[in-house]
């Protein structure tokens, strides 16, 4: 690749002899030259500059100066080791606070090119028919901003594109796997890195790093990486695609309040339900209590269950009574689209036979955890799930969270079991004159103790 960078300043590109940088010129991977914008004037001044039409503070660069260096050096062979010029792209960048932000993106297309020239402005800025001008003429042009500040002149955002770019030249970087990571992680921010000494200034390394458990690591780092994103650039997680996260992401950027969505994740509140809001939770079990359900299960017997048992009349007096019932929901925008119900054992003990062998007396029932089939694989149910238990745990009244599920739904067992469930019997009940056979799973508690 060819580089020409136009300036009044050539001094200050003297940083790049000592990177890399020099060294792939060295290479004949680059050929990057710096030219004297004053070279192109012709008066006896070398003046670059004029006021601006209009009025107003400051002095504005000349186009005919600009033109004359321009077309000089776009005119000129960007063959490094191409074989011909013909068909060479070539693109004339000029850096401005009122450009499009640069981004890893356009560093990755713009090292596509065979030729790159960079128009450095001072003052006010350059005449914006330069620009105008070369797009006009057919040129590939770019207007860009490294950030939104104000710089003195173009050439600190003329550095920073030459590194962005260049680093992802074929055979510039000595490690392309560190390539190969960084484009794998895209879209969120990278993990907080460590090195010895493990303790320094009584800060430690993080503990799972130290052990080999890689598997444990790659989640940690994944975690870590999410958080960081979350807290500092929401911007890029409500960017964010769907399809860049495993599972176990989706489910720990839904515990951090934004659920994954095919066109960027959407902030997500999961909280305890509200006196007021029975109808609608009463609506959201109606629509996803079939979604669970073995194909056996007739319709009629599906329907029966849903008009008697999630009514919004039941809705409504579980949720007047919290000490026995717990709801939590899930929100997106105005939208409630999941939700759990843990059932506290009260004197009467759990329902529907759920207490045996491995049991413990006093155990919580997690009756319901349902979300809209919409949002399935957005990793709110994970979440919720995990809300739940912390829920459970914070009352105190329970040392074991039970559940039951159909034994045919092989998907909700590996679902429970990731989440720390195992099985500890089966239950057998009569649903609409059919026989229904549930796994019940069970997960210990850490905080409480039974009441
Ligand atoms: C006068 C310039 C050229 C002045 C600049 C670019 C960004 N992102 N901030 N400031 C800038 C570029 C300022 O010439």
């Amino acid at each position: 690749m060819r580089i020409d960078l136009v300036t009044i300043f050539p001094q200050y590109f003297t940083a790049l002899d000592l990177s890399l940088i020099g060294r792939a010129g060295q290479s004949g991977l680059l050929d990057l030259r710096v030219h004297d914008l004053r070279g192109w004037t012709t008066d006896r001044h070398h003046s670059v500059d004029d006021a601006p039409y209009g009025g107003g503070a400051g002095m504005v660069m000349r186009p005919d100066v600009w033109g004359r260096a321009l077309d000089e050096v776009l005119a000129q062979d960007p063959r490094v080791d191409e074989a011909s010029t013909l068909g060479a792209r070539r693109v004339l960048a000029i850096p401005t606070p009122s450009g499009s932000p640069l981004t890893q993106a356009m560093a990755e297309d713009l090292a596509g090119a065979d030729h790159l020239v960079v128009a450095c402005g001072r003052y006010e800025g350059i005449d914006q028919r330069v620009a105008d001008y070369y797009r006009d003429a057919g040129r590939e042009v770019v207007e860009y901003s490294i950030g939104d500040y104000v710089l003195n002149g173009g050439e600190a955002a003329a550095l920073v594109l030459v590194e962005a770019v260049t680093r992802l030249l074929d055979g510039f970087m000595g490690n392309p796997e560190s390539l190969v990571e960084e484009s794998h992680s895209a879209g969120i921010l990278e993990y907080p890195a460590y090195t010895r000494p493990r303790s320094w200034r009584g800060l430690e390394v993080p503990e799972v790093l130290l052990g080999g458990d890689h598997g444990a690591i790659r989640r940690w780092r994944q975690e870590r990486a999410i958080d960081r994103t979350v807290e500092r650039r929401p911007d890029l997680v409500e960017a964010l695609p769907a399809r860049l996260l495993d599972g176990a992401a989706r489910e720990h950027l839904a515990s951090r309040g934004y659920a994954a969505a095919e066109t960027g994740a959407r902030p997500l509140a999961i909280r305890p339900a509200r006196p007021d809001e029975a109808p609608r939770i009463a609506a959201l079990a109606r629509r996803t209590f079939p979604l669970a359900c073995p194909d056996s299960l007739p319709a009629e017997a599906i329907e029966d269950f849903c008009r008697t048992e999630l009514s919004d009349e039941s809705f409504d007096q579980m949720l007047a009574d919290p000490a026995a019932h717990r709801i939590l929901v899930a929100q997106v925008d105005a939208d409630l689209v999941g939700y759990t119900l843990t059932v506290l054992s009260g004197p009467r003990g759990l329902p529907d036979g759920l207490v045996g062998g491995r049991i413990a007396p006093g155990a919580a029932y997690l009756s319901k955890c349902y979300v809209d089939e919409a949002w399935h694989g957005s990793g709110i149910a994970g979440a919720l799930l995990e809300e739940a238990v912390v829920d459970v745990e914070r009352t105190g009244a329970a040392s074991q969270i039970v559940l039951g599920t159909n034994e045919a739904n092989t998907r909700a067992q590996r679902f429970y079991r990731r989440h720390g469930f195992s099985r500890a019997g089966r239950r057998v009940f009569v649903v609409g004159g059919v026989e229904n056979r549930d796994v019940v799973l069970v997960r210990k508690l850490t905080t409480a103790v039974p009441r």
